[in-house]
């Protein structure tokens, strides 16, 4: 065990009442209505978040507004990609801060903490610090015939949309923020986040960072509470430009409109999955239980390309079945705060229980177990690392998204059912397809339903390339150039002469 000790400013953040982050501030205009953050992997109250007043949302939505028409239009392209890199090194400069913050509350093992919530946020935020100074619009050949001589030049620019809100789930609160406001910011719009209600710390942190860089009061603001009340209010409000949300797809919906019926705002919506997995014969058992780890256990299953739905042949499913418990059994529970564990706890009580009742209904239904299907006998919202064969692509396991660690396989019998199998689902986030036959791999690519297919890897994400959903998954891209269309309009100019 190497247990990392808190860091004094840890607790001292923690332990202050902390609320809304406007204009530059800490705002903590009400104390009555406060979120109670509890450590899931302790059940312990660690930290008290006071909820944002509608005035508090006004505030922040005007103060990014005046910013936006003032202190950030005024700062160069070259300026916010400089702006934006200096972040990156303040958060790098945190990294163990920021790191135990998110851990604390999310129950996130401190090694993805470190890893993704800073390194991989920090890569994604230099990436977009690189596009600022390359958004670029066009001159355009007008082809409507003159009739006295007179000549057109048409031109195109590329303005940013205006103030952006971004509301964001408890999985990974720092990264899918950097996702929204590293857009937003480079693309030269500024933004309020709304963190999940679970998870409402750590971009309170950044924040002050963010005015530590040297980004101007107002570009950044952050306000907290309930999506059905806070969130609803900033997607509503009129002077928010667009949404761009990270959750589920229930939520996507309402939120989506909700946006385009007040005024037509601009949407991002990124809905999480129930990802396939398709596993080609010539893959050995062994190979294929190291996928299904891979594809499927990261953060607990909490990802939202994570895979739920693997497809073994029919052949082969006994064996990979058997592998694939022994395997489960070595995931042994540990402190999230503790440098060598490997599988922590899910991130809330309420998440908790929402897994715990799919394997309950799935006992009701007689899916067979090959491991797992309860909680580990211990403090915190630790699930088992589960697997279930399934009877057939009806059942609730293979449907509904879990968003925990819990695989369901289903055998196939040939390639083409594989890939009807494979798109049978109103989501299309990612999919993985697994073979050494690399002109198999490349036939199946465009038959399979989803905005990333991976082959032989899986939850790989990567700043230059776009990521996003097909169907239920949502709209838009985030990420590679694609981000720039989200946050920007064009807007037309012809000029006659
Ligand atoms: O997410 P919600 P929840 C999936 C996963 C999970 C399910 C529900 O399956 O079990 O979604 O999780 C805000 N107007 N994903 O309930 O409701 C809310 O405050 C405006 C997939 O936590 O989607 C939070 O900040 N905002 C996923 C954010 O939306 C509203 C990641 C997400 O909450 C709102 C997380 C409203 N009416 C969960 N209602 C992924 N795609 O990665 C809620 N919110």
């Amino acid at each position: 065990m190497v247990e990392v000790s808190i860091l004094p400013q840890v607790r001292d953040f923690m332990n202050r009442l902390n609320g809304q982050f406007i204009n530059g501030k800490t705002v903590v205009s009400q104390q009555d209505e406060v979120i109670t953050i509890t450590n899931p992997a302790t059940d312990e109250v660690i930290a008290h978040v006071a909820t944002a007043t509608s005035g508090d949302i006004d505030y922040a939505v005007d103060s990014a507004h005046r910013a936006f028409h003032g202190g950030w239009a005024n700062v160069s392209p070259a300026q916010r990609g400089l702006l934006l890199n200096r972040l990156a090194d303040l958060m790098i400069a945190h990294r163990e801060e920021l790191a135990q913050i998110e851990t604390l509350t999310s129950g996130k093992l401190i090694t993805l903490s470190r890893a993704f919530e800073v390194d991989y946020a920090v890569s994604f935020l230099r990436y977009y610090a690189g596009w600022t100074t390359r958004i670029e619009g066009k001159t355009v050949a007008l082809s409507l015939p003159s009739a006295n001589g007179e000549k057109y030049t048409g031109l195109t620019l590329r303005e940013p949309l205006g103030v952006v809100a971004g509301i964001v789930p408890w999985n990974f609160s720092i990264m899918i923020a950097v996702w929204k406001f590293g857009s937003a910011l480079a693309c030269g719009c500024t933004a309020v986040i709304k963190p999940s209600e679970v998870t409402p710390l750590t971009m309170l942190r950044v924040a002050e960072l963010v005015i530590e860089a040297g980004i101007p009061p107002g570009v950044l603001n952050v306000v907290n509470g309930p999506g059905q009340q806070v969130g609803h209010a900033l997607t509503t409000h009129p002077k928010i430009a667009k949404v761009t949300f990270t959750g589920g797809m229930e939520t996507g919906a309402i939120i989506g409109t909700a946006a385009l019926q007040s005024g037509f705002k601009r949407v991002t919506l990124e809905l999480g999955g129930k990802n396939a997995a398709g596993f080609l014969p010539d893959v050995s058992p062994e190979k294929t239980v190291e996928g299904i780890i891979e594809a499927g256990f990261l953060n607990s299953g909490q990802v939202c390309a994570s895979a739920e739905r693997y497809y073994v042949h029919r052949s082969l499913i006994n064996n990979v079945a058997e592998q694939l418990g022994k395997r489960l059994a070595t995931l042994t529970p540990g402190d999230p705060m503790d440098d060598e564990s490997r599988f922590g706890p899910l991130a809330n009580r309420s998440h908790f229980n929402k897994v715990i009742g799919y394997f309950t209904r799935a006992r009701d239904q007689n899916l067979t177990f090959i491991h797992g299907g309860g909680a580990f006998d211990l403090p915190g919202c630790y699930i088992q690392p589960t697997a279930v064969l399934a009877r057939s692509e009806n059942d609730e396991l293979m449907r509904q998204e879990v968003f925990g660690p819990v695989a369901s396989l289903l055998a196939y019998d040939s390639v083409d059912e594989l890939v009807t199998l494979m798109n049978d689902s109103p989501y299309g986030l990612a999919a993985s397809l697994w073979t050494n036959n690399l002109s198999q791999a490349l036939r199946l690519i465009p038959r399979v339903e989803a905005g990333t297919v991976w082959v032989n890897m899986h939850n790989y994400i990567d700043p230059a390339m776009p990521f996003g959903g097909t169907k239920g998954s949502g709209i838009g891209r985030e990420f590679g150039s694609a981000f720039i269309d989200h946050f920007t309009e064009i807007k037309s100019v012809i000029m006659r002469y």
